[in-house]
């Protein structure tokens, strides 16, 4: 059973065309020697084009590390999927430092206050002014589409539609990963990737952190019992800053994205259904929630995407298996509270992309080895904050305490008002400083 090798070159230009096209005369689809197989080589095999996929990439790339991004969907789903959008300080300046952020820097708009609505009363807390940091508003589907432009016209190559089915031989370094070229003929091919390392930067719902032997891993989970309408309105933000509105009904969020769309949570119960809430009663609880002195300015209009999302956080240690990292969602998830999730992804790229330069550079796999344990004390601060945050803006904690809840709560607004002290713990780690 004979294998052919083909530079994935040559399978990514014939992708748009379909691999029925021949490879030159000697490719032909189906049967190849008896094995409908494609293998192929790269030093790092990386698994998913999200943030912290193309944020890898990119940094391997310009090392001149050889890299393949595999992503499972198609380019134009990877590249209008809208999830985050608040970018931290410290990632911001990370990616201008890399020459990453010409589509930020143009089009992204800084944010340093946020404002809490409790009672009928307003307060804004300029967090800018007291750590010294500053969010950028940018789409995460913008950041991508940035960050994918880029690695390709540096000639970096991304296989869409290339589901990762298996991974293997991470432990012994004989790293595989097989993926489905889901292309328009009716038998699909097979691609097999060997590599030296693999990236698993394919998400919470991804292959990689399912591939490493549960007793090699232990998985720690959260569950707020707190559901949140996640939603996308066609409107401008009525309010130029984040809103979190700590109502008894439950909370209700504003965060601007565009100059046309604005994303607004909404507290509903765990399990609730999308058709359950239409438009009327969104905006109805929306108006309730954000009134100021029954007064309020929101600006109405089509909602054009709502999702109910069930507050929880997993973290999974180690993040690295043999020759196997995770990095971002396929290690750990956060709830949206804090506007963490993205941000932490691009961090663990960054120290990913250092430890495997160092390795290919320097021969020094230290970092490599170290990669978990430094980047865990990170991800369990990020989330000590997100759970702090959750806790500041519902009363509900899954707790039958209801209402000594939400006299905490109250009291922790207040201090966070009150306290200059309280105050900046929150602005320096809520800008990510
Ligand atoms: P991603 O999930 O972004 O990317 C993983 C990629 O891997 C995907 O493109 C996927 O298609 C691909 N993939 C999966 N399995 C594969 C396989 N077997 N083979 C090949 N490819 C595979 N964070 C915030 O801070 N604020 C928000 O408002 C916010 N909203 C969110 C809303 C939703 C609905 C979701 C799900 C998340 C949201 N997040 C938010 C968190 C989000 O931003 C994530 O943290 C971020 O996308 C993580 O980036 P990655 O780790 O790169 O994973």
């Amino acid at each position: 059973m004979a294998k052919r090798y083909f530079h994935y070159d040559e399978i990514a230009s014939e992708q748009s065309a379909g691999y029925t096209k021949a490879l030159g005369e000697e490719f032909v689809p189906g049967p190849v020697d008896g094995e409908d197989l494609i293998r192929s080589r790269t030093q790092v095999a990386i698994v998913g084009a999200g943030p912290a996929g193309l944020v890898l990439a990119l940094l391997l790339q310009h090392e001149g590390i050889d890299c393949v991004v595999v992503e499972r969907q198609t380019q134009a789903y990877v590249e209008t999927r809208a999830r985050a959008g608040f970018i931290e300080h410290r990632v911001v300046e990370f990616l201008r430092q890399h020459g990453l952020s010409e589509g930020l820097d143009l089009r992204g708009v800084p944010h340093t206050t946020c404002e809490f609505r409790h009672g009928g009363s307003q307060y804004i807390v300029p967090y800018g002014d007291l750590s010294g940091g500053a969010h950028v508003v940018y789409p995460q589907q913008f950041l991508v589409r940035d960050l994918l432009e880029l690695f390709t016209s540096r000639g970096g190559k991304v296989l869409f539609s290339h589901p990762a089915v298996k991974m293997e031989g991470m432990e012994d370094n004989r790293a595989v990963v097989t993926c489905v070229v889901q292309d328009s003929s009716d038998s699909p091919l097979q691609l097999e990737l060997e590599c030296d390392f693999v990236a698993g930067c394919d998400g919470f719902h991804g292959l990689s952190r399912t591939s490493i032997p549960s007793t090699h891993v232990m998985t720690f989970t959260k569950q707020y019992g707190i559901g949140w309408l996640a939603l996308l309105a066609e409107v401008p933000s009525s309010m130029k800053r984040i809103v979190y509105a700590l109502h008894d009904s439950g909370f209700a969020g504003q965060m601007p994205r565009t100059p046309q769309v604005t994303r607004f949570y909404l507290e509903c119960l765990p399990g609730d259904l999308e058709s359950e809430w239409p438009d009327d009663r969104v905006w109805r609880e929306l108006r309730k929630r954000m009134a100021i002195d029954g007064e309020n300015d929101l600006i109405t209009g089509p909602i054009i995407e709502r999702r109910v999302l069930d507050m929880r956080s997993v973290v999974t240690e180690p993040m690295q298996y043999g020759n196997l990292f995770l990095a971002g969602d396929a290690a750990h998830i956060i709830t949206p509270v804090g506007a963490k999730g993205m941000n932490l992804a691009i961090a663990d790229a960054e120290v990913l992309a250092r430890a495997l330069i160092a390795h290919y550079r320097k021969r020094d796999g230290t970092l490599l080895r170290e990669y978990s344990k430094t980047r865990l004390p990170h991800v369990w601060r990020v989330q000590e904050f997100s759970d702090w945050m959750l806790r500041l803006i519902h009363s509900t904690d899954g707790s039958n305490e209801q209402a000594f809840s939400e006299r905490l709560r109250r009291a922790r607004l207040e201090r966070l008002c009150g306290s200059n002290a309280y105050a900046n713990l929150f602005a320096e780690s809520y800008v990510g400083r």
